[in-house]
């Protein structure tokens, strides 16, 4: 693989979505955020998500999180297999070709949701979960991942303000700050796992990212 592989995780309403769309533009050197040395090298940036990077993803992201589509609970373990399903799609048919032809990947979401809301959150085995991930993505890590740190009250209450809650929204505040718990262990033992304080503004928190992938982008001699 020659492309890089960038995820960005946490719980709800940490600023994801804002962020990557911050980041791509600071990395193709447009708008106010121009760098001089994002002129001097050619770099195609690629933003996807999980659940939904693809068009099954799509199907099964409307079947996982809106809360009128289907007129019966998903089980569990269903819901589990339904995003290895969704990831397993997702890297054969969009991460591995974007990352082949030397893509940087912007990913909202990849295998530590699935430990921390499935594993920690609804308290599935944490084993099985890993080697779930591993059938899905047939052992493909990120290069790095940015878990933006929010607190979880402050992260819903973002959540509901942008307006529509999806089904994992509505859970209850003590699965949240399970999934939260989950995010925590995940760092403490992954060193490519880097916190961002995520309680900040936007821009502030949009520096604390430049600063890290101005380091990689060294380490990667990109520049
Ligand atoms: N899931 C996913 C699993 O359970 N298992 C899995 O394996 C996977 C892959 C995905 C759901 O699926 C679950 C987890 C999730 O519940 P989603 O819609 O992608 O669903 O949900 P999130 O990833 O949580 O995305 P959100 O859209 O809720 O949040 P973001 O993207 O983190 O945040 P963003 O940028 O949309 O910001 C939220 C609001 O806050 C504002 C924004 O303008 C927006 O209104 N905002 C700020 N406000 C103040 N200060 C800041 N610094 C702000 N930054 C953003």
């Amino acid at each position: 693989m020659i492309g890089k592989f960038i995820v960005f995780e946490g719980v709800e309403g940490g600023g994801k979505t804002t962020q990557i769309e911050l980041l791509r533009d600071w990395l193709l050197g447009k708008g106010e955020s121009s760098q001089v040395w994002s002129k001097s090298i050619d770099l195609e940036v690629v933003i996807t998500r999980e659940p939904g990077g693809t068009k099954l993803g799509k199907a099964l992201r409307e079947l996982l999180l809106s809360p009128d589509v289907l007129a019966e609970k998903i089980q569990e373990t269903a819901e589990l297999l339904l995003y290895a399903a969704d990831r397993a799609q997702h890297i054969e048919a969009l991460i591995k070709p974007c990352l082949e032809r030397g893509a940087i990947v912007l990913c909202d979401r990849f295998i530590d949701s699935t430990i921390a809301y499935q594993g920690y959150g609804r308290g599935l085995n944490l084993e099985l979960i890993k080697q779930l991930n591993y059938i899905a993505t047939g052992g493909l890590e990120s290069d790095l991942t940015l878990w933006l740190d929010i607190d979880v009250e402050i992260g819903l209450a973002r959540a509901k303000n942008r307006g529509k809650i999806d089904k994992m929204e509505q859970a209850s505040i003590e699965f949240h700050r399970r999934v939260q718990r989950g995010y925590q262990e995940l760092s403490k033992n992954n060193s490519l796992i880097v916190g961002i304080n995520a309680n900040l503004t936007r821009e502030e928190v949009q520096k604390q990212i430049q600063g890290i992938i101005m380091q990689k982008l060294v380490e990667w001699s990109y520049i």
